[in-house]
C-alpha cells in the first residue's frame, strides 16, 4: 500500500536518498550544526547529540554547553565552548538536550531563536518553551524551517494535555503541535508519529524496539536530525530519514546481542552511521 494512504513508514524504499557526496566536496560542503545544552550535569546530553551530528556526515559540529566541562580533549573532533561564547553563523541548530530550565538557558534560547536559522528544538528548550509565553511568540516570528521532536511528557506540556490524552491519540497531538508550532513535529515513543504544517499526511515510523527506552537515545535522534538538516535535506526528509535511522539501527544492534537489555545510546551512534551509508 502507498505509505501516504497507510501512514506507515516502514519501508526503505519510500524514505528520501542522502544527497551524492561529489567528489570535490569539502567539509564545508555538508553543514555547519550546533548543539546547544550542558547545564551542569548534563554535558553528556550534548556529547551525544554532537557525536551523532558527526558520526551522521555534518561538516563540522560544535558543542555549546551552557555550564561547560572541559571535554574537548575527550572528543577532539568536537568544537566545545561555552555556549554563551558562540557567534552564530548560518549553522543548524539543535537547542535543548541537557539545556536545563533556568534563565540563563531561556535567556540563550531566545538568543537562538532570534537568529532564525533552521533548528531543532528538542528536550529542555521543549519545556522551556512550554512555560514561557515570550519564547512562543518569538517563535512565531522565527520563519526557517524547524523540527520539534518532543516525547509524550514534553507534548502533554506543550499542549498543556495530561500525557495520558496525548497517548489516546497520538495523531492528534502531534497535528495540533505542527499546526500550533508551524513546525514538523516528531511525536516520539513506540511507533513514533511525525506530522507537518498544513498538510494531513502523517506517518508512523515502524523501526525501533525498547532497547531504545534508556537515557540518551532522545539526545542522539535530535543530533541525527541537525546533521541530515546540515546536509540539506528538508526537514520533513530529514525528521522520516532520522527516526527510520535512529530505530533501524536499535533493531540492528538487537540482532547480535547489545539488546535489548542493556544497549547505550553510546553504541546506537555508530550502528546509525553504518545504516546511514547502506541506506
Ligand atoms: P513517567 O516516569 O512515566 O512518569 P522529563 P528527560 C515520561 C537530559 N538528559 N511514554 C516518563 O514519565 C535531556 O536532554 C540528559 C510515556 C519519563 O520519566 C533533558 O534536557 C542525559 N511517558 C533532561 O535530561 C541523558 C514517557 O517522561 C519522563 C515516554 C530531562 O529530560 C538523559 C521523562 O521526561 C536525558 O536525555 C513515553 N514514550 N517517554 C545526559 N547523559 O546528560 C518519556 N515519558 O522529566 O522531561 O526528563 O526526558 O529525562
Ligand atoms: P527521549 O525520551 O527523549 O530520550 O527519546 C527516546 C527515544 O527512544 C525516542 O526516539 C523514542 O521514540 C525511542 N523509544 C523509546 N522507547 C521506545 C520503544 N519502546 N520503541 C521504539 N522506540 C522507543
Ligand atoms: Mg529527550
Amino acid at each position: 500500500a502507498d505509505v501516504r494512504e497507510t501512514g506507515v513508514l516502514n519501508c526503505a524504499n519510500t524514505l528520501p536518498a542522502m544527497p551524492k557526496r561529489a567528489g570535490n566536496s569539502h567539509k564545508g560542503s555538508f553543514g555547519d550544526v550546533l548543539i546547544a545544552g550542558g547545564a551542569a550535569g548534563m554535558s553528556g546530553a550534548v556529547l551525544l547529540a554532537a557525536r551523532t551530528a558527526l558520526f551522521s556526515g555534518a561538516g563540522r559540529v560544535y558543542a555549546g554547553m551552557l555550564e561547560a566541562i572541559a571535554t574537548d580533549y575527550l572528543h577532539p573532533e568536537l568544537m566545545c565552548r561555552p555556549l554563551q561564547q558562540h557567534v552564530l553563523q548560518k549553522e543548524i541548530i539543535v537547542a535543548g538536550p541537557g539545556l536545563g530550565q533556568s534563565d540563563s538557558a531561556a535567556t540563550e534560547l531566545a538568543r537562538l531563536i532570534a537568529a532564525n536559522h533552521t533548528m531543532v528544538l528538542d528536550a529542555d528548550a521543549l519545556n522551556l518553551l512550554a512555560q514561557q509565553t515570550p519564547l512562543q511568540s518569538a517563535l512565531q516570528q522565527h520563519t526557517a524551517e524547524k523540527i520539534l521532536t518532543p516525547h509524550p511528557l514534553e507534548a502533554a506540556r506543550l499542549l498543556n494535555w495530561t500525557v495520558a490524552e496525548v497517548q489516546a491519540d497520538r495523531i492528534a497531538a502531534a497535528s495540533e503541535l505542527a499546526h500550533r508550532y508551524q513546525s514538523v513535529i516528531i511525536l516520539k515513543g513506540a511507533g513514533s508519529v511525525l506530522c507537518q504544517p498544513g498538510n494531513a499526511q502523517y506517518r508512523i515510523n515502524t523501526s525501533g524496539n525498547p532497547a531504545l527506552a534508556t537515557g540518551g537515545t532522545g539526545d542522539v535522534l535530535a543530533g541525527l536530525c541537525g546533521a541530515l538538516l546540515a546536509q540539506g535535506l528538508t526537514a520533513w526528509d530529514a525528521a522520516c530519514l532520522a527516526c527510520w535511522l535512529h530505530g533501524t539501527a536499535a533493531d540492528d544492534l538487537c540482532l547480535n546481542g547489545t539488546g535489548p537489555v542493556g544497549l547505550t545510546a553510546s553504541e546506537l551512534i555508530p550502528a546509525i552511521r553504518r545504516a546511514l551509508n547502506q541506506h
